[in-house]
C-alpha cells in the first residue's frame, strides 16, 4: 500500500515538473551564469584543475593503511603530486609497487605521482598508493577522511576518503635499503 502511495506522488512530481518546464521555457537562467563562470581563467593548476574518483582509505585497526582513488587531471598541464598529509597519520607516503627478488615491495615513488594533462592515474592495491604509516586511530568502514595533496608548483588539492574493507595488497615496505636484519613490524 506504501508503494502505491510513493509512485504516485512520484507521478505528481512529474507531471508538476514537466508543466513548470513547460511554461518556463523563456526564463533566460543560464545565460548571466555562464558569462560570469568564463571571466576567471588562471594559468597555474589549482584545486579545481584536479579531482579523484572513489577515494578510499583500507580499514585498519592500528599501524599502516593506504588511501586509492583515480586522479584525473582536467586541467591542459600535466600535474605532478609531491606530498600528500591526512590527520589521520602523522607520516604520509606516496608509495609504488614494484618486483624486487620475486617479491612485491612497496616504497616511496621517486618524484611522486605524474597525472598527464587531460588523463588520469589509478591508484591501487598492488600498485601506486598513498600510504598512510601511522595511523593515529581506527579507521571504520564508512569513516571519512580528509586528505590534502601538494603539487609540485605548490599547488593543492583536498578531498575526502571513505573507509573500506578491503583484504590484499599486503606487499612488504622496503624504505630503502635491503637489510633483513632491521626487525621492523612486518616480515
Ligand atoms: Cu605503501
Amino acid at each position: 500500500m506504501f508503494k502505491r502511495v510513493t509512485i504516485a506522488t512520484v507521478g505528481l512530481a512529474v507531471a508538476a515538473l514537466t508543466t513548470a518546464c513547460g511554461t518556463s521555457q523563456a526564463a533566460p537562467a543560464a545565460a548571466p551564469a555562464s558569462a560570469s563562470a568564463s571571466a576567471p581563467a588562471s594559468s597555474k593548476p589549482t584545486g579545481a584543475a584536479l579531482s579523484i574518483t572513489d577515494p578510499w582509505v583500507k580499514t585498519a585497526d592500528k599501524g599502516m593503511s593506504a588511501a586509492f582513488g583515480t586522479l584525473v587531471n582536467n586541467s591542459g598541464a600535466d600535474i605532478t603530486v609531491v606530498a600528500g598529509s591526512t590527520p589521520l597519520s602523522p607520516k604520509v607516503e606516496l608509495h609504488e609497487v614494484v618486483e624486487s627478488k620475486g617479491k612485491m615491495i612497496m616504497r616511496p615513488k621517486e618524484g611522486g605521482f605524474v597525472i598527464p594533462a587531460g588523463g588520469s592515474h589509478r591508484l591501487t592495491p598492488g600498485g601506486d598508493h598513498i600510504m598512510l604509516m601511522d595511523i593515529a586511530k581506527k579507521v571504520e568502514p564508512g569513516a571519512e577522511i580528509p586528505f590534502t595533496l601538494t603539487f609540485k608548483d605548490g599547488g593543492t588539492f583536498s578531498f575526502t576518503a571513505m573507509g573500506k574493507d578491503f583484504a590484499g595488497a599486503k606487499e612488504n615496505y622496503q624504505p630503502g635499503m635491503e637489510d633483513m636484519d632491521e626487525g621492523g613490524t612486518h616480515e
